[in-house]
């Protein structure tokens, strides 16, 4: 899968794209991840790529044309499944939306920042609208490096066991159950007796209710 990603702060994403898992799927060759840095397709001396709002409105918007030069030199390169711009008043991002985006071959991402940007980028460019969460960030570049974490974990060869994606919260609607290693017990607090039975459906039986419980406890939500 390969991931494009336009930003006007390509430092933002370094850091969280090249380390743990994610570099692991792009030394395997499962992923292709690139930052493209927006200021290189800025207009004149200044590689302007915001202005002021028209009708008045405080705060910069992100121009059209840096933004259209940018996605069509890209889009002559390859066809995009979809081209994503990380918006608080997108969709709210969930597991099934990433789950629907790890099976796809090209992703273009737009980070939007100041003000946002020209309403026509969205018109003529912009096939969804995520966004992470009920809050506002000072950009798209983290809640870009959370939905491709997201998506790219779930794509096959990046995790070592790749049924521990499977296994996760969420993707079977529930909660996980709790979780124990080594030792057996601590400071006289004990891991459950099932877990260390061997008997394969009777934890699977202890899982199953737990994660239930877990769910029905912290997040009712998920079971209506
Ligand atoms: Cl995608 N962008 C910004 N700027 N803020 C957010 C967000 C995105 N998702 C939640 N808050």
């Amino acid at each position: 899968m390969r991931i494009d990603i336009i930003t006007v702060l390509p430092g933002l994403l370094q850091g969280p794209l090249n380390e743990s898992i994610l570099k692991r799927g792009s030394q395997k060759g499962v992923l292709d991840i690139n930052v493209i840095d927006l200021r290189e397709y800025g207009l004149g001396k200044h590689k302007q790529v915001d202005d002021e709002a028209y009708g008045g409105k405080a705060g910069m918007v992100m121009m059209i044309e840096p933004i259209a030069n940018c996605i069509g030199v890209l889009q002559k390169e390859r066809t995009y499944d979809e081209v994503i711009y990380m918006t608080p008043d997108g969709k709210r991002f969930d597991q099934k939306t990433a789950n629907t985006l790890s099976l796809k071959e090209n992703l273009l991402i737009l980070c939007g920042h100041y003000k946002g940007i020209d309403e026509r980028i969205r018109e003529a460019f912009i096939t969804m609208e995520i966004s992470i969460g009920d809050y506002v960030l000072t950009g798209g570049e983290l809640a870009a490096a959370v939905v491709t974490d997201a998506i790219c974990r779930l794509v096959p060869g990046v995790l070592n066991d790749e049924t521990s994606a499977l296994s996760d919260s969420f993707q079977d609607g529930l909660l996980s159950p709790p979780i124990y290693t080594r030792p057996a017990e601590f400071e006289g607090m004990i891991v459950p007796e099932v877990l260390r039975s061997g008997n394969f459906k009777a934890i699977e039986d202890w899982e199953h209710e737990q994660a239930l419980k877990r769910t029905e406890d912290r997040r009712p939500d998920l079971l209506d």
